[in-house]
């Protein structure tokens, strides 16, 4: 196995972005705890943000999502983040919530509907000339719930029209991330459900249009570090919403529920050069906290990333490949596994005090009295817009 010491240099590399949704208040729709202290503005959530890089020096950008994040002056905004530390990040689309899209966003048989989408997206694409914003992310919740009920071959050649549309406007340093989901809202079909889908649409785009890869999107069982080799093979993984789940799309905390899996999927990262400053790979978090203190838990989201990323750096690689090649089946599997069961957090606690951070950022957070001045001062926090 590699030191701790080899890999530290590529640690101090690590940017993980925030959401800024995961500090409003969400759930399920059974129902929407509030937590006190919650951000009742944009300005709070992403300086809410501020704090998680505060403490841990892993995220040093926040994601918006256009119109939950709406505000009047975006480049206000964006000097707002700069002050307290952070600069805003991916804009992601919505088209999600307006009755408009009842049947169909991008993707709907009404020109004008889908008109409306595109219209949107060219508002992110402004937002993110005034934010200074490289990704556009797009989600789409397309599809039908009953067979028969749309084309889903027209609404996929609807779908690459408009795409193509809103690619043509992003600017020379700005990329377009299509993100898929199997399933949720709709139930029957899904116009972007899988990474194949998602490929064939933004390859047929341009350099510039990648796919997003959100780890609670695939059926159970799939074989998530498969589909992140793939598109780092061909060169089209352009960002993560990381999360976990137990059943479906459940955005708990990164590496709660399967470390041993997050552990996979950055090993492949790393091997398959997605990893770093310059590998054009952005590392995002998409999740929510219905039940636990939402800065605490991005602490230890970030916490998990790194921990299971150091891990990964650890894999001795050249005596892996020693083993693959030699057939050593047992042999290569425990090289990994070797990896995967080191304790990091000790190391990774001494370099972060070696950097002038705590060795506990979650401690130290907890130790500022932060949350209690946040709710002390804020009554009446927002939800955010997103249940389960
Ligand atoms: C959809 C999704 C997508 C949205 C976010 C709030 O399930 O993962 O990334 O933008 O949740
Ligand atoms: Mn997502
Ligand atoms: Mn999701």
């Amino acid at each position: 196995m590699k030191s701790f010491a080899a890999v530290a240099t590529l640690l101090a590399e690590q940017e993980i972005e925030l959401p800024s949704w995961a500090f409003g208040n969400s759930g399920t729709r059974f129902k929407v705890f509030t937590t006190p202290g919650t951000p009742r503005t944009p300005q709070e959530k992403i300086a809410d943000a501020a704090q998680v890089h505060k403490y841990t020096a892993l995220s040093p950008s926040v994601a918006l999502h256009i119109p939950w994040d709406k505000v009047d002056d975006y480049a206000a905004l964006s000097a707002f983040a700069q002050e307290h530390g952070v600069a805003l990040g991916t804009i992601n689309s919505n088209t999600f919530q307006d009755d408009a899209y009842k049947f169909g966003s991008l993707t709907h048989t009404d020109a004008a509907v889908r008109q409306k989408a595109i219209d949107h997206h060219f508002e992110c694409i402004d937002i993110m000339d005034a934010t200074g914003s490289r990704d556009l992310k797009i989600w789409l919740a397309d599809g039908t719930n009953y067979p028969g009920q749309g084309d889903i071959r027209g609404r996929q050649d609807r779908l690459q029209e408009s795409l193509q549309k809103i690619y043509d406007r992003i600017g020379e340093n700005q990329r377009l991330v299509l993100e898929y989901k199997f399933f949720e809202p709709a139930f029957y079909h899904t116009d972007v459900p899988d990474w194949g889908t998602s490929y064939a649409q933004v390859a047929a785009l341009g350099d510039r249009a990648l796919v997003c890869l959100d780890t609670g999107h695939h059926a159970p069982g799939t074989n998530i570090e498969f589909i992140v080799m793939q598109l780092l093979r061909l060169g089209k993984l352009g960002s993560f919403d990381f999360n976990s789940r137990f059943y479906a799309d459940d955005d708990l905390i990164v590496g709660a529920a399967d470390p041993f899996q997050l552990f996979r999927i950055l090993f492949e990262v790393v091997r398959g050069g997605g990893y770093g400053a310059d590998s054009g790979v952005a590392f995002m978090l998409d999740q929510c906290h219905n039940v636990e203190d939402k800065i605490a838990g991005q602490i230890r989201s970030v916490l998990n990333v790194q921990e299971m990323t150091a891990r990964a750096l650890l894999v001795d690689t050249d005596t892996l490949k020693a083993a693959q090649d030699a057939g050593d089946v047992l042999g290569a599997n425990g090289i990994l596994m070797d990896a995967f069961y080191t304790d990091v957090r000790p190391d990774l606690a001494a370099w972060r005090e070696s950097r002038g951070l705590a060795g506990d950022p979650t401690a130290a957070y907890a130790a500022s009295g932060y949350q209690a001045k946040i709710a002390a001062d804020r009554v009446g926090g927002q939800q955010a817009s997103w249940g389960a």
